[in-house]
């Protein structure tokens, strides 16, 4: 049995779920899921805990239930994001190999044409309760099998599939729990996309492990935030450090006596934690003279689950991570692959730890290049203090950036770009921003002319909306070294 499943057996009358439509409770969570199974065991699938199943859902309890009924017929889960338009899908559906996509209807547009293109069986959630008179016996889990497929970017050009056991997830989720005392009378709020681990695993998943309760937002409004706060409906937030820019940006707007009360209701949160990108001294210290909170900031990636954190009591250090969390071993490694004992010497993150993924799906060269012996290689460079806490300094490839918390692969985006008719060269690089981190941007040689509304409106049909880049500057040649290879630290003053 799944380990989200087993523990909500203990919670049964507590509500686990609230969405706009209304609330659930952990006993309709297993009723519903279990219907759901039942149904796609009913079609006649083979189980065989090394197949995925695509779900394409909205932020809400019907996503809870479908993932949970993916569980329970043995085979692992692949979130796809909202919004992702339909050349994203395809390469997923593609590359994870599944052989069914569970959407809401408000997709089926789009994922019918598609579906029947890839043959891939399609099925709407609200069709799932039809009437199968026969129940079969729901297979048997174990700890081993594939629970999750994550699409992230990284240093190759396409997204990478990252393959999760239950046994990952459950370490994953066991170590914040841990660390940051999660209950069940913890009531939490998700704001955050469900295609990835900050909403999935640290929002969602830890709490209900807890026998919490998690409050489901379409998407992340500041005010909604904000009225959560101050109706008392959250003991603990989690966010990337773009929504707490947000959330300032909205209690500055207010006025004096608001503000008060906002900043007031903000104190009785337990708990405030930042994270997926680093976070500003600035932000941390506005956040401070509002809420009161230090924010709690740690590190993690899809790969490991979380690796650092700042204490839940205690001393939270400015521009630091923290120390390794429950169970999880860190080392620093510097270029001749000596590991470094030196404080404030920097070197690559490495991690080893019962919560690390499994693979790469379907690339075993990427996925054994990413391990010396058991040890994942981040690609994160940090140094340690005198009392053993990290500083995240950057990563090794300029090639990844981070924007609003996504991870974007640079190399993804000039290679859809060169697809472009009008496109012949292009460089993209991300360049400091305070809202998103990062912003990308983007050099490029043009073929013929072109404006830049058209480019960015072709390419928002090709890529996530969070990797279209924003800034856009058309140039004669790119900046190229000896060897004739883009000069990106040139390109960024470039543009
Ligand atoms: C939205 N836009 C972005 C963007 N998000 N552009 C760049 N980067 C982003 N992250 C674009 C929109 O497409 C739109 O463009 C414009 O910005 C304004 O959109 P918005 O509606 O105001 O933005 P919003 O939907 O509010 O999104 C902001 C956000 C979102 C911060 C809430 O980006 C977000 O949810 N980020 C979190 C991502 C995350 O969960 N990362 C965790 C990965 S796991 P236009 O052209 O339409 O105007 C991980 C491991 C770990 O990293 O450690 O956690
Ligand atoms: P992802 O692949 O989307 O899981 O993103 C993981 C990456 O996010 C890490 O490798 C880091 O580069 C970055 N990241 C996560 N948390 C932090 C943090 N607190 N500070 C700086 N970078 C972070």
């Amino acid at each position: 049995m799944n380990f989200l499943i087993r523990q909500a057996l203990s919670h049964l009358s507590r509500r686990a779920i609230t969405d706009p439509k209304g609330s659930y409770s952990y006993q309709t969570l297993l009723n519903t899921s279990q219907e759901y199974a039942q149904c796609l065991m009913a079609l006649g699938l083979k189980n065989t805990p090394e197949k995925g199943m695509a779900f394409w859902l909205e932020p809400d309890f019907q996503y809870v239930a479908v993932q949970w009924a993916i569980w329970q017929t043995r085979s692992f889960a692949v979130p796809i994001a909202v919004s992702h338009p339909a050349a994203e899908v395809e390469y997923i559906l593609t590359d994870s190999q599944v052989e069914i996509l569970i959407c809401s209807s408000s997709f089926e547009n789009i994922a019918r044409p598609l579906t029947e293109k890839l043959g891939i069986k399609l099925l709407i959630v609200n069709q799932l309760q039809s009437p199968f008179s026969q129940k079969n016996p729901l297979p048997v889990l174990h700890p081993s099998d594939p629970a999750l497929l994550i699409y992230t970017s990284g240093t190759t050009n396409r997204p990478k599939g990252v393959l999760t056991t239950h046994a990952h997830l459950e370490s994953q989720i066991r170590t914040l729990g841990e660390a940051w005392e999660w209950k069940a009378e913890d009531r939490t709020l998700n704001i955050l996309p469900l295609h990835h681990v900050h909403g999935i695993v640290n929002v969602l998943g830890c709490a209900l492990f807890a026998g919490a309760s998690c409050e489901m937002l379409p998407k992340f409004e500041a005010k909604t935030v904000w009225d959560n706060i101050l109706e008392e409906r959250i003991t603990l937030f989690m966010a990337v450090p773009t929504v707490y820019t947000r959330l300032i940006e909205f209690w500055e707007q207010q006025s004096p006596e608001k503000q008060e009360l906002m900043s007031e209701k903000c104190q009785k949160l337990r708990l405030m934690v930042s994270g997926s990108a680093a976070l500003p001294e600035t932000v941390l210290r506005r956040w401070q003279e509002i809420s009161g909170h230090i924010l709690l900031e740690r590190y993690g990636m899809t790969e490991t689950g979380m690796i650092l954190s700042n204490p839940l009591y205690g001393n939270r250090k400015v521009g630091f991570v923290g120390k390794p969390l429950p169970n999880v071993q860190v080392r620093l490694v510097d270029e001749a692959g000596q590991i470094i004992i030196e404080m404030e010497k920097a070197g690559e993150i490495q991690v080893r730890s019962p919560s690390v993924f499994r693979e790469y799906w379907r690339k075993p060269e990427e996925t054994a290049k990413s391990f010396v012996e058991n040890w994942f290689l981040t690609g994160d460079v940090a140094e340690r203090d005198a009392d053993g806490d990290y500083r995240i300094l950057g990563r090794k490839s300029s090639d990844i950036i981070k924007t609003g918390g996504y991870k974007v692969s640079a190399l993804e985006i000039e290679s859809v770009l060169l697809q472009h008719f009008a496109i012949a060269e292009c460089a993209v690089v991300g360049l400091a921003d305070e809202m998103w981190g990062e912003r990308i941007a983007v050099a490029f040689v043009p073929k013929q002319e072109i404006s830049t509304e058209d480019l960015r409106n072709w390419l928002k049909t090709q890529l996530a909306h969070y990797k279209i880049p924003t800034i856009y500057v058309s140039v004669l040649e790119l900046p190229r070294n000896v060897m004739g290879k883009v000069i990106k630290a040139k390109v960024k003053e470039l543009v």
